[in-house]
């Protein structure tokens, strides 16, 4: 029990790893700076601008390709022991193969690992946070299997480069998103809406790129680097819509699998492959939609089975919001279009009538129970893997008084704690995010930053905001703290 006797402080046990993360194309900007080449982010909103809601892009953003020694001071202010950020792809190899190695890009890393190492900070690396190169998307991006060899070999470049002193790594960022928002819906660049056939191939080669950059690491690296490698998923929690509903139960559960399940099951299950809900389903699915016996979900050999099971050393999670979970109506087949991932899973997922707080994002109400819910079913489905909240955060319009952002990571740090205590093996929690940023489909309009960053100065201006104290607080103590809510003092330290 890591309570501690006085009731309005809870402490975290002495091994726990506290984070703050951001990723390369929402804060980097010099999206053409020393020779960078294009992303399916850069091509997206040059050629689509009206794509993003306030018709903004991350040409600039907050400028870190310049102000890196300024992140640094921020992360170090927060008193958190790692700093998470993804690499771009395209900053260290400009059309994505391997011929053409961009020094200034790989400089720019060695500089901000080094700074982060002077204070002690541990980097954790994210090699694929959603900027596929698009030289290679014209070739297919995640849908063409020569991806695979592709993506190992950037990968053996940054860990061969960044290796000796990063010891934390994850593969990829939020797998569900890449396919399904990139692919599957017009959503999420490269804005493809093709449903319920790229999103499978995408998946597939994800996660077959995704285990041979482990085993690359184990075999090759790992005993002379001493690092970790994992990947981070991204799950809402599925709650049933009436808890007494048997139906709603088993949608919940569907749900769960046909989200998470979809990648984690090959990679933490038991047995590997993915989730038989899915396999099933979309067999039967296919049959009927007139593909013969080849089902849209494509098949793992029992050999490509065994290379991914157990290719991660922690199970990296991304968690934000819940929703609630009702099967689809049969006879109202309308609501989803077939083929599609959707009508293969066939749920309704809603959070109408929830008297969840509201956020600055349409989709972000406030739901710490679903922390809890979730962190335990992973701990329950895949036989208690080391946990790491890779990311967690809530989006506001604006202003430094951001008590409902503190409000937030009191609440969900709190449900962590009860998992903890129920036995999930919680090894970390990673904020999101260290300040505002290109907030992808919205542009600037919502804020998920501990910092707030004046997009007007050239400097790009950050100042803390009151969640920055009360995570900083966090951190330092290793414990929450319900009473402390600091005001502004008007001072820029912590
Ligand atoms: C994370 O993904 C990302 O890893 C991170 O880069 C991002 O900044 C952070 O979340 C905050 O969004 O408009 O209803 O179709 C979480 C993915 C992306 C989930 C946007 C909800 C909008 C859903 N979120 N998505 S909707």
């Amino acid at each position: 029990n890591f309570n501690s006797t006085m009731s309005n402080i809870r402490r975290f046990p002495d091994f726990f790893m506290w984070g703050i993360g951001t990723s390369a194309y929402q804060i980097e900007g010099g999206w053409n700076a020393d020779g960078k080449g294009e992303s399916i982010w850069d091509y997206m909103v040059h050629k689509s601008p009206a794509k993003i809601l306030d018709n903004t892009n991350g040409d600039v953003s907050t400028d870190s390709y310049h102000q890196w020694q300024r992140d640094v001071q921020m992360v170090k202010d927060l008193h958190v022991g790692t700093y998470r950020f993804s690499i771009a792809w395209t900053r260290i190899l400009p059309n994505g193969f391997i011929h053409n190695v961009s020094q200034a890009g790989i400089d720019y890393y060695n500089n901000l690992i080094d700074e982060l190492l002077k204070y002690n900070i541990k980097p954790m690396v994210t090699i694929y946070h959603w900027d596929m190169p698009q030289r290679l998307q014209e070739l297919g991006g995640w849908t063409n299997p020569e991806i695979i060899p592709i993506f190992k070999e950037y990968a053996r470049l940054v860990i061969e480069t960044f290796g000796d002193r990063v010891k934390l790594w994850t593969t990829l960022n939020e797998p569900w998103h890449v396919c399904e928002y990139g692919y599957g819906v017009d959503y999420m660049a490269p804005a493809y809406n093709y449903p319920g056939i790229p999103s499978y191939l995408c998946a597939h080669n994800m996660l077959k790129a995704h285990a041979e950059v482990v085993h690359m690491y184990r075999d090759e690296y790992q005993e002379r680097m001493g690092g970790r490698i994992g990947i981070t998923m991204d799950s809402a929690w599925h709650e049933p819509k009436n808890s007494d509903s048997v139906e709603d139960h088993e949608a919940s559960e569907r749900t769960m699998q046909f989200y998470l399940g979809w990648f984690a099951h090959p990679i933490f299950s038991k047995f590997g492959n993915y989730p038989k809900v899915m396999i099933k389903r979309i067999r039967a699915l296919s049959k009927q939609q007139g593909f013969g016996s080849r089902s849209r979900l494509p098949e793992f050999t029992p050999e490509e089975i065994q290379r991914i099971k157990g290719t991660a050393d922690f199970f990296g999670i991304n968690h934000y919001t819940s929703y609630l979970v009702t099967p689809n109506d049969a006879n109202n087949t309308g609501n989803f279009p077939i083929p599609s991932w959707n009508h293969d899973m066939d749920v309704i997922n809603t959070q109408e009538g929830v008297d969840w707080p509201t956020s600055g994002s349409k989709w972000l109400r406030v739901y710490p129970k679903g922390m809890y819910n979730l962190l335990m079913w992973i701990h329950r489905e895949y036989d208690a893997p080391n946990i790491i909240v890779t990311e967690n955060g809530v989006s506001d319009r604006g202003g430094l008084e951001d008590y409902a952002r503190v409000d937030y990571h009191n609440h969900y740090l709190s449900a962590v704690l009860d998992a903890i205590e129920d036995g999930a093996n919680v090894m970390g929690y990673i904020g999101w995010s260290l300040m505002d940023s290109f907030e992808w489909k919205v542009g600037y309009a919502e804020k998920f930053g501990l910092y707030h960053v004046n997009f007007s100065s050239p400097e790009r201006t950050r100042t803390p905001k009151i969640s920055a104290k009360v995570f900083a607080n966090i951190c330092k103590t290793n414990a929450l703290d319900w009473n402390y809510r600091p005001k502004l003092d008007g001072t820029t330290d912590l």
